[in-house]
């Protein structure tokens, strides 16, 4: 079911070369997207209309959502899924509202300053997928860091479904709870090229984010430079690394619970301990016998994407948990804390026995927006930090200017760029001595 790897010997050399994962081609896929982008681009909302009609089977003479259907979905919300919802959003906005960023402004010299100011992006469409994956959690880790940033103009895309013509009911409503009410009804490529370029509908935004399949992954590697996009989503992957105190019913629970996903998801286990390798390929058995999702989950984990890796120590652990560079990490092992201090590429920590993934994913106030595919060692998730734009605003006095002109002109003679010291020069009467 779970194939293993065992890197007990030495490690390898580069071990990012025996280290599972799935295969996901966006090049392939952006083939498919490109003239949908560019039909959108050069017919706007009738391109829409027909593109939505196509893959969606539903025929919209608008595409925006109107105001009535996100109070209707709002009231039609289970109570139990609404309290668990504004509880997700009360903690997400804790933990966001910490990340605000303060203009500072450093004294370079007497009279000269340079001030970094930080300043939202002016309007960004969110897209929320629709068909296998209904995320309502994932409008509110998208939303959230949002509306904390600053960011004025806030729209949602996801697609029809076939019998109402709106967006999922639960997508709305989360919308509805967040205070988001300009929603379209469009869905895949279609909809992040309306709103990279705008339509008659919509108006262009400058920043598109959210999760999305292989489609919306093409589409925002298609449009990027256009728009500013969050990160290209790749399918989700869960490591744990553990040793022999971890509880095998609770890593088993965990790996098949990112599993659930999609076929493509990986689950990678960790381990110095042979015992608890064995213990947790059991439980794998008799919890996915279980699982709702049996069959999706069991491709997951019989795919070529996870894997059990046996290692002779945590040391080395570590030296594969950092070179795999997951989106999700468990740490669970004796003193977790100590070793998930020696973490340095992962999207998300989840520290000792009592912090598992889906806590992250729903409701520890923490970003579940977070880098696929091995991006974590250079990327980080969604954050408040992901919609604002630092600007470093410099000035100078003329006494400032004056000090720092023989340098310039030096730099720039040096550069064979005699024109940028002329600049300085102009502003002064004399000549500066070099
Ligand atoms: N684990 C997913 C997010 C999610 N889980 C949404 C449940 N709903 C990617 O981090
Ligand atoms: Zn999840």
């Amino acid at each position: 079911m779970i194939s293993r790897i065992d890197l007990r010997g030495s490690l390898p050399g580069d071990l990012r070369d025996v280290l599972p994962r799935a295969d996901f081609d966006v090049e392939a896929a952006l083939e498919k997207v490109r003239p949908i982008c560019e039909d959108v681009h050069h017919r706007g909302a009738a391109a829409v209309r027909e593109l939505t009609a196509r893959f969606d089977g539903v025929d919209l003479e608008t595409a925006r959502v109107p105001a009535a259907a996100l109070a209707a979905a709002l009231g039609g919300l289970d109570p139990a899924v609404r309290a668990a919802l504004e509880e997700s959003i009360r903690r997400a906005r804790l933990v966001h509202a910490d990340q605000r960023r303060t203009d500072v402004t450093t004294r370079v010299v007497p009279g000269g300053t340079v001030t970094e100011r930080w300043i939202p992006v002016e309007r960004v469409g969110l897209y929320a997928p629709g068909g296998l994956a209904v995320y309502p959690s994932s409008v509110v880790m998208n939303v959230v860091p949002a509306q904390i940033a600053g960011v004025g103009s806030i729209a949602l895309a996801s697609p029809p479904q076939r019998d109402t013509g709106a967006p999922h009911p639960a997508i709305l409503a989360a919308c509805a709870l967040l205070g988001v009410d300009e929603v379209y009804a469009v869905g895949g490529a279609q909809a992040l090229a309306m709103f990279a370029y705008g339509t008659e509908d919509c108006a262009p935004v400058t920043m598109v984010t959210g999760p999305g399949n292989i489609y919306v992954a093409a589409a925002k590697r298609h449009l990027r430079g256009r728009v500013g996009i969050d990160s290209e989503a790749g399918p989700t992957e869960i490591a744990v690394l553990a040793d022999a105190t971890a509880d095998p019913v609770h890593v088993a629970a965990d790996l098949i619970s990112q599993a659930e996903h999609d076929t493509l998801a990986g689950s990678v286990l960790v381990t110095d301990s042979l015992a608890l390798a064995d213990a947790v390929e059991e439980q794998l058995r008799e919890q996915v016998a279980r699982t709702k999702h049996a069959e999706r989950v069991a491709a997951a984990l019989g795919g070529r994407q996870s894997a059990i890796v046996l290692v002779s120590s945590i040391d080395d652990g570590l030296k594969v948990v950092n070179a795999y560079a997951a989106e999700h990490l468990e740490i669970q092992t004796a003193d977790a804390a100590a070793v998930a201090a020696r973490v340095v590429n992962a999207g998300a920590v989840f520290v000792g026995p009592h912090s598992p993934v889906s806590l992250g994913d729903y409701l520890a106030g923490s970003n579940h927006v977070l880098p696929t595919g091995g991006c974590a060692c250079h990327s980080s998730g969604l954050s408040v930090q992901s919609f604002l734009r630092g600007v470093h605003v410099v000035e100078y006095s003329r006494e400032a200017l004056a000090e720092a002109a023989a340098h310039v002109c030096v730099l720039a003679d040096a550069e064979d760029l005699p024109a940028h010291g002329a600049a300085v020069r102009a502003r002064f009467d004399w000549e500066i001595p070099s």
